[in-house]
């Protein structure tokens, strides 16, 4: 079955990091959901509906600490089960299912483009820019800056040890944005010389905190001891309901082989590795959070949580969780 391949292949890119980021991952996934709505061959609701789910399990194994990831699933699931409840035929479920994938998709892409119209105006000419892995919403930030004739250079960090700065380096190299690569040790010896500070986000938890790219906690905290401003650039689909009730983001670890060759960890088999692939940087490292809605400092992140999902129970947290703000 098509969609069975589709579903197969986004889950694997996404595991292999084919597909990165939280904001791409997040997309992928409802698409993998709308495939899977539009081949279903299941002949009454509930089938569909377990048809559905089991795709849903099966994305929300790939990358753990992709708070995106759960929130995508929820907005399409959430959307079919109130559809299914007010009595939709199976065939209405499946459009629900086709269009909610397409809405989020949309908006999704909005979100990071409305974040580099906000975020653009907190960069003035002038200004040096640090920046940690590869942000989508980060790179809008900049981008648009730019694009609006504000000139200012950027210090890329490599972001060990997949090299996710490369990435960014090269997406802004070829806007003409002057890029320096530094290897990630080297964030002290600059930061001196830097104005700001702009990360994207995996999560922001209730109290604010934000989770990202290995790395980006040391770069917040050499920030705030050098005064350096530290702008995180998130879409709020990004913010964990799942915090505000006390539970913690899972940060996922990956294997050591990313970090040294087999080969190094055959010849010294005693030695062993770790391989986080996030931290937490604590919420008083923040000055602000640049969402679609506005900017907002840390501690306003538990109010667009309340604005999205309401009050939150911990029976309510799976796909019935609902998006109070997303135009219902
Ligand atoms: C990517 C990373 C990015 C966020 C935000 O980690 O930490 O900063 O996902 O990205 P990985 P975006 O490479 O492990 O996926 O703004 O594009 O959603």
């Amino acid at each position: 079955m098509k969609s069975q391949v589709q579903l197969k292949k986004i889950a694997s890119n996404i595991e292999n990091m084919r597909i990165r980021g939280a904001g791409k991952i997040a997309r992928y996934a409802v698409l993998a959901l709308q495939t899977v709505a539009e081949e279903s061959k299941a002949k009454e609701e509930e089938a569909f509906i377990q048809d559905l789910r089991a795709a849903s399990k099966r994305l929300l194994s790939t990358r753990p600490t992709a708070v995106s990831l759960a929130n995508s699933i929820r907005y399409l699931m959430h959307r079919v089960n109130k559809a299914r409840q007010e009595g939709a035929s199976l065939e209405e479920l499946r459009s629900v299912a086709v269009t909610s994938a397409k809405d989020f998709i949309r908006e999704s892409g909005q979100a990071v483009e409305r974040i580099g119209e906000i975020g653009s105006r907190r960069i003035q000419s002038g200004d040096v820019l640090m920046t940690h892995c590869q942000s989508n919403a980060a790179a809008a930030v900049m981008r648009r800056a730019w694009k609006d004739g504000k000139k200012f250079s950027v210090f890329v960090t490599e972001t060990r040890p997949r090299f996710q700065g490369r990435k960014t380096a090269a997406l802004l190299a070829n806007d003409g944005i002057p890029v320096t690569i530094i290897v990630d040790g080297a964030a002290r010896y600059f930061m001196n010389e830097v104005d700001k500070v702009i990360v994207g986000a995996d999560a922001i938890t209730a109290n604010g905190a934000l989770v990202n790219k290995i790395g980006t906690a040391t770069i917040a905290s050499l920030a705030h001891e050098a005064r350096t401003q530290f702008i995180v650039a998130s879409e709020t689909y990004k913010f964990s309901p799942e915090t505000a009730i006390g539970n913690l983001v899972t940060i996922e670890e990956r294997n050591a082989a990313e970090v040294v060759p087999n080969s190094f960890l055959k010849s010294y088999p005693k030695i062993s590795v770790r391989n986080p692939a996030f931290d937490v940087t604590p919420p008083e490292y923040i000055d602000l959070i640049v969402t679609e809605r506005g900017i907002i400092p840390p501690q306003g992140a538990i109010m667009i949580i309340h604005e999205l999902f309401g009050t939150i129970q911990p029976s309510e947290l799976s796909e019935y969780q609902t998006y109070n703000a997303t135009k219902e």
